[in-house]
């Protein structure tokens, strides 16, 4: 675990405070901007390329889930501190810890569950739950990649969105090929809509390394930024979003979204359009002429065209 007031070399103490509730994570940070407007989610795992465990992801989870309900927060950046201590390397996320795959998932270790092991929760893939929750809140979710984005890390990027990266030591890498993985989701078939059916192909059967600059070029990235100031940035970007209608950033992601989530994105899209009608006298006729056990009165509002 690390020091939380210096949990990474680019990281400026002075714009964050530790988000209450999160000072029992191990394998992540999570702090929120002063304002208490920005959260900032770090994989904590740097001398393992920032690779996710199961504990990692249900902290992952639990982190981003505070941000979706805070009602201040307004977004999000996922980032990886480093860089490792062990070969000065840096990392956004190197995604599943292949020391513990098993077949069936990715296994809790004795250490991750002190109250032992959950026969139920033994093999894990939950990281898609993660993914999920990135691409469902009302809230703009910034990767801010300092290093190496590779395999499941390299999913996550893709699913946020907007990528700001490291000049010097961002890389890209899709592995999933390699090692006998394949995110047949957002990771690929969404990050092919990105970037185009041809990068895409070659991104995942090639698996070979792309510097942020040629990921920029391919469409991948938004920014690439001086590795010492990639944090900055992306604060800055982040209240740039801050100075926007909430109401309005969250239906224009949910429509960015709609189109390729099928009628997933047509529910969410719809409940939030749900919700603003609530707001019209309109919809309040309708409650009111139940509650008052009367015909509705719907004279007042036409057939507009
Ligand atoms: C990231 C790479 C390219 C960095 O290379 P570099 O800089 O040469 O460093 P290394 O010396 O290789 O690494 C430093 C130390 O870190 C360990 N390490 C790195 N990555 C991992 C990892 N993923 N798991 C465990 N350990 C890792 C190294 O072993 C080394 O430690 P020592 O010196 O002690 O050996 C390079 O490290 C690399 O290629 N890493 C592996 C990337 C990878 O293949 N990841 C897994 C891909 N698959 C998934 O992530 C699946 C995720 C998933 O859950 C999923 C499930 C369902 C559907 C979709 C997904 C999905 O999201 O993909």
């Amino acid at each position: 675990m690390s020091d939380r007031t210096t949990v990474s070399d680019i990281f400026d103490p002075s714009e964050w405070v530790v988000a209450p509730g999160s000072e029992g994570f191990t394998d992540i940070t999570y702090h929120l901007d002063t304002a208490g407007q920005v959260a900032r989610i770090a994989f904590d795992r740097p001398e393992v390329r920032n690779a996710f465990r199961p504990k990692t992801v249900d902290e992952l989870y639990s982190a981003l889930d505070d941000a979706r309900q805070n009602p201040r927060v307004g977004a999000v950046l996922l980032t990886g501190n480093g860089p490792s201590p062990r070969d000065g390397g840096w990392a956004f996320c190197s995604g599943g810890d292949q020391r513990i795959r098993g077949r069936d998932g990715y296994k809790y270790s004795e250490e991750e569950t002190a109250a032992g092991i959950d026969p139920a929760r033994a093999g894990r893939l939950h990281i898609l739950e993660v993914q999920r929750l990135i691409r469902f809140m009302p809230k703009v979710v910034i990767a801010v990649v300092p290093g190496w984005a590779a395999g499941g890390g390299h999913s996550l990027h893709a699913v946020c969105d907007l990528t700001i990266a490291s000049a010097e030591h961002g890389r890209f890498k899709q592995t999933d090929a390699d090692v006998g993985s394949f995110d047949a989701g957002y990771g690929s078939a969404y990050y092919a809509k990105q970037i185009g059916q041809k990068f895409a192909r070659e991104v995942f059967f090639l698996a070979e390394e792309y510097s942020s600059q040629r990921a920029y070029e391919m469409g991948a990235v938004n920014k690439v930024v001086p590795h010492a100031e990639l944090e900055a940035e992306a604060l800055r970007w982040a209240r740039i979003v801050l100075g926007k209608s909430p109401t309005a950033i969250r239906m224009l992601k949910y429509a960015f979204n709609a189109v390729d989530d099928g009628l997933v994105g047509q529910q969410i899209f719809a409940g939030e359009a749900t919700r603003l009608a609530y707001a019209s006298d309109e919809a309040v006729e309708g409650r009111d002429s139940f509650l008052e056990k009367r015909n509705p009165d719907w004279s007042g509002f036409p057939y507009h065209f």
